[in-house]
């Protein structure tokens, strides 16, 4: 990556959160019942996911291989308060080389001012190059921008839009 890690500053890791009452971890299946869910809500539609359907798509991407779902837990209430994913695409360029996607990154709206959300962004990042990816992208509303271009990211002249097909 262009930034290296020390950049970050101040220097926050999964390990060394800076809080004490909170863990960066990897997604449980237990963390149906700490909210993940309703934390997601927070970013776009969720609908209504039973516990079996959670399960399962779990296990789907736990089969599957690159999917690294992250999440920032509040020890002292056992709720899920921030979420980002890593998924990862196997590539033939770039020396059969694996691109990172941050997605579905969200931080619960009364947790605000904490630096949650570049705690978890940077380290989804980390975590990006450490399993070997050469690039990580992300897609992103207007006003977030900024907030990104803080961790790292930057906008690629010319190579910088986002299309969508709905379904
Ligand atoms: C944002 C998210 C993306 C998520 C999408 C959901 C980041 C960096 N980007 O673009 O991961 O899937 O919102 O919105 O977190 P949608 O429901 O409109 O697709």
């Amino acid at each position: 990556f262009g930034k290296s890690p020390a950049k970050f500053n101040p220097k926050i890791t999964a390990a060394n959160p800076g809080e004490n009452w909170m863990i960066v971890r990897p997604l449980r299946r237990s963390d149906f019942d700490k909210g993940f869910l309703q934390l997601l809500a927070q970013l776009t539609t969720v609908g209504n996911v039973s516990k079996s359907e959670f399960n399962e798509r779990f296990t789907q991407m736990q089969q599957s291989g690159g999917y690294y779902v992250t999440v920032i837990e509040d020890t002292r209430y056992s709720r899920i308060i921030g979420a980002a994913t890593l998924t990862v695409e196997q590539k033939f360029i770039h020396n059969c080389s694996l691109r990172g996607r941050l997605e579905d990154v969200v931080v619960n709206d009364t947790y605000r001012g904490k630096q949650l959300g570049k705690l978890i962004v940077v380290t989804v990042s980390l975590l990006a190059q450490e399993v070997g990816c050469y690039k990580m992208s992300l897609d992103c509303k207007d006003k977030l921008v900024k907030f990104y271009e803080t961790l790292g990211y930057t906008l690629e002249a010319g190579n910088s839009n986002a299309m969508n097909m709905r379904f």
